[in-house]
């Protein structure tokens, strides 16, 4: 790509005159910013194109990954770096009077998803780009992604997120990609035929946002679906004076893009919900088959050049629409319509906490979807016909609900959990019935993330050090880091990686300074815990042992302790009334422990609102130690535990998803485990009384919750936590008690183990040189192998 920083500098200037229309006398930040990425996005439509062309000269098998959640977070500094470009870009910026850091900081954070699962999609995004795996991201142009959160007297507040009310340069709008999608209405009998007349319908249309990979040698597109209103059937309708029912199809499609739900690993049930889930995959469905049929013509041989993944079962209507439109549109069979979209489609599960697991009344997907309802009830029959075995416990439609996890495994070829042991978990207790009629279908694929974003961008002081002592090339090729191996016997080299964390550090303290007014020590420990906020992550476990080592403190004010600062980092769903009790809890917590005088240092807590892919990016490269402490069984697999330890923090964590894996990784002896297995775990909880022995047992845990009931960090209202405390007490169902001694164990190992600087420092660069394994593109060569049968056009 023959360009310099002169002909960069003008591109620049280009856009900012003709697409955005500033001269640069008057250019803000923002103006500079959009021609910033204007200019970028000219450099990825070159290989874009080409990747497509080569798509189509070669017909590679095309990957089509259907997910309610993409959460991007920001894309103009991981474009510069994935195109090379992120230096010349600087320099031109410079030379403009510009400061490229400052560009970034001002691109809102899209944040089209809750968590884990969406932050896996725009990883395997980026990975399929990376390896040339010919692929589509579908997905919905939310117009309003996840909510922004407050504190205001230390609870969670949500405000809308609104990051469409600036200009978004890098998609392309396509209006003449579209499609009606139908709800609701009824069906009719012609000449042995069901025709489905719909009540409702909304137009989905393309917005595409080109996805480059690492050196710009191949790029996707993410297609998402914005909603706009059919003004066909409004004028029928208001024709006929029924002008109430003619504005429905504009406030339909207003509503069914307008907001991503906020609930991670818990289903709504709503109406809405199961509108929006049945919108992404009607017109993904339907684009799929548009683009299959411009180079093709037997619909039979749909398999040989298509694979389709349902990130959980939210697009779990692929398969119904899939039979649809071959049975009622291409006049297959049934029976073959069933084989081929079996053979097409794969299921990825994320989770197996009951409260995850979609279900529907019949009633109402019979209502907003009838013929999906009925050829529901065909598959049903079909699989309970073909496997007379099936107990009907495991029915799909079963005490008048359709059940979406039986109906994606029934109609995917591969049913995928996220880590080894969840994988298992899938197999034993989620779907042992399924699994025993389909041994095979069942397999795992551990998840990963994009070192790219996770290392390149994230910690550039860490990735230039690689650089330094391995060479380029690790960036696609994570297995390389164990080449460090050798080198941290080496003194000088511990000292660089130490000194790339307490640059880091130093960085993320005036960061802190600046969002929380609080004054952090860069040579403390940071203790870091960043995910959702949930009781089986058990956030309430940290804030446990932080007041217990705040008494502690208290107790011996005199003595010696290693000075730790409690980062915590995580939104509540709104609804979620226990999450955000602990939300308030650790706010309490914190301003008691950071006003007292007693503390001098030693223990601060600091919980900077808003925690988004961004502030991931500012405080995972900072960390010391990874809290990963799930109750275990729970989570299927985390991956702020992978980006963690590949930025060189110590695990503190429970035998729980990806844990088991990073831990085998990372050997042992570099990895501070404790807590039940997840087999103990459903042991334990056989005893009514688990919680109240285990407090009886623990004079600090028993202190800490006597410490609470007493208001101590609730001073206003004293009783603001009875009922946490009575819980944690009586019923403890994530086994906080149970597991706490053990933690407090092994909190200690790890203090003990943080005095050491030196020893410290070879167990982090430890992590880092051997969390090769973890990288996205391993995973979607495991998919791509073992799931999709898609090649690299590399
Ligand atoms: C998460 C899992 O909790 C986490 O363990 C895993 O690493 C991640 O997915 C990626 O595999 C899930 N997020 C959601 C969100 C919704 C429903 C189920 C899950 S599971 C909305």
């Amino acid at each position: 790509m023959n360009l310099t920083r002169e002909s960069f500098r003008n591109d620049i200037l280009h856009h900012l005159k003709f697409t955005v229309g500033k001269d640069a006398g008057h250019a803000s930040t923002y103006d500079w910013r959009l021609a910033l990425s204007f200019a970028l996005r000219d450099r990825i439509v070159e290989p874009w194109f080409a990747s497509t062309k080569d798509t189509w000269d070669h017909d590679h098998k095309r990957v089509f990954y259907l997910s309610m959640e993409f959460l991007i977070g920001r894309i103009l500094e991981d474009a510069a770096i994935n195109l090379g470009l992120k230096g010349i870009a600087a320099a031109a910026l410079m030379d403009l009077g510009q400061d490229f850091d400052t560009l970034v900081h001002d691109e809102p954070d899209a944040a089209l998803g809750n968590g884990g699962l969406g932050r896996l999609a725009a990883c395997y995004m980026e990975s399929m780009a990376t390896l040339g795996c010919p692929g589509y991201g579908y997905g919905i142009r939310y117009e309003h992604g996840l909510f922004r959160q407050r504190f205001e007297t230390g609870q969670q507040v949500e405000t809308p997120e609104d990051w469409l009310n600036q200009r978004h340069p890098w998609e392309f709008e396509r209006p003449e990609s579209n499609y009606t999608v139908r709800f609701k209405g009824h069906l009719e009998e012609r000449h042995g035929r069901t025709v489905w007349v719909p009540g409702e319908t909304v137009i989905a249309t393309a917005y595409d946002t080109p996805v480059i990979g690492w050196e710009g040698r191949w790029a996707n597109t993410l297609r998402l679906w914005g909603a706009k209103p059919t003004t066909l059937f409004d004028l029928e309708r208001f024709n006929r004076g029924d002008y109430t029912a003619a504005a429905e199809p504009e406030t339909l499609a207003r509503t069914i893009t307008r907001v991503l739900y906020p609930d991670d690993t818990t289903y709504a049930g709503k109406e809405l919900r199961l509108k929006q889930e049945y919108f992404l995959t009607s017109a993904s469905i339907k684009d799929i088959l548009r683009r299959y049929l411009e180079a093709h013509d037997d619909l039979t041989e749909l398999d040989k050049h298509v694979a389709i993944q349902m990130n959980d079962t939210h697009p779990a209507l692929a398969g119904p629409e899939l039979i649809r439109l071959l049975v009622d549109k291409y006049n297959m069979t049934f029976e073959r319509a069933m084989e081929i979209s079996q053979n097409v489609l794969g299921y990825t599960n994320h989770t197996l906490l009951p409260e995850a697991l979609e279900r529907w009344s019949t009633w109402l997907m019979g209502t907003v979807l009838p013929r999906h309802m009925q050829i529901i009830e065909m598959i049903d029959a079909a699989h309970q016909k073909a496997n007379p075995a099936r107990p009907s416990s495991v029915a799909i439609v079963r005490n008048n609900e359709v059940h979406m996890g039986e109906l994606a495994f029934v109609m995917s070829h591969k049913v995928n959990g996220v880590s080894a042991l969840h994988t298992e978990l899938v197999k034993s207790q989620l779907f042992p019935e399924l699994t025993k009629l389909h041994p095979d279908r069942v397999v795992n694929q551990t998840n990963g993330v994009t070192p790219r974003r996770w290392l390149k961008l994230a910690n550039p002081g860490l990735a230039k050090l690689v650089t330094d002592t391995i060479g380029g090339g690790w960036e696609a090729d994570l297995e390389r880091l164990s080449e460090l191996e050798p080198h941290i016997a080496d003194a000088a080299f511990r000292e660089a990686f130490m000194a790339v964390k307490r640059g880091n550090k130093v960085q993320t303290s005036n960061w802190m300074k600046k969002v929380c007014g609080l004054n952090v020590d860069p040579d403390a420990m940071f203790d870091v815990q960043v995910k959702r906020i949930h009781e089986y992550k058990r956030q309430l476990m940290n804030v446990f042992e932080t007041i217990a080592q705040w008494h502690e403190i208290k107790k011996n004010p005199e003595g010696d302790f290693v000075p730790r600062v409690k980062i915590f980092g995580g939104k509540s769903a709104p609804g979620y009334a226990v999450a955000k009790e602990i939300v308030h809890l650790i706010n309490d917590v914190g301003r008691v422990v950071n006003t007292d005088p007693d503390m001098r240092g030693r223990l601060q807590v600091i919980y900077p609102a808003n925690y988004n892919v961004t502030m991931a990016e500012q405080l995972i490269p900072a960390a010391d130690l990874s809290e990963q402490i799930s109750t275990a069984g729970k989570e299927a697999s985390g991956t702020g535990n992978m980006k963690l330890s590949l930025n060189g923090a110590l695990t503190i964590g429970t035998l729980d998803g990806a844990n088991v894996e990073i831990r085998e990784h990372v050997g042992p002896e570099n990895f501070f485990l404790f807590g039940l297995t997840a087999e103990e775990v459903l042991t334990r909880r056989k005893n009514v009384k688990h919680a109240r022995e285990a407090i009886e047992h623990s004079q600090a845990l028993k202190d800490v919750l006597q410490l609470i009931a007493e208001g101590r960090f609730s001073p206003d209202e004293r009783d603001r936590y009875h009922g946490l405390v009575d819980r944690t007490w009586n019923s403890d169902y994530f086994m906080v008690a149970s597991d706490f001694a053990d933690y407090q164990r092994a909190q200690a190992e790890v203090d003990e183990a943080f005095l050491d600087r030196d020893r410290w420092a070879r167990m982090a660069a430890i992590n880092t040189a051997r969390m090769g394994f973890f990288s996205s593109d391993r995973s979607i060569r495991g998919y791509m192998d073992d799931i999709w049968g898609a090649k690299s056009a590399l």
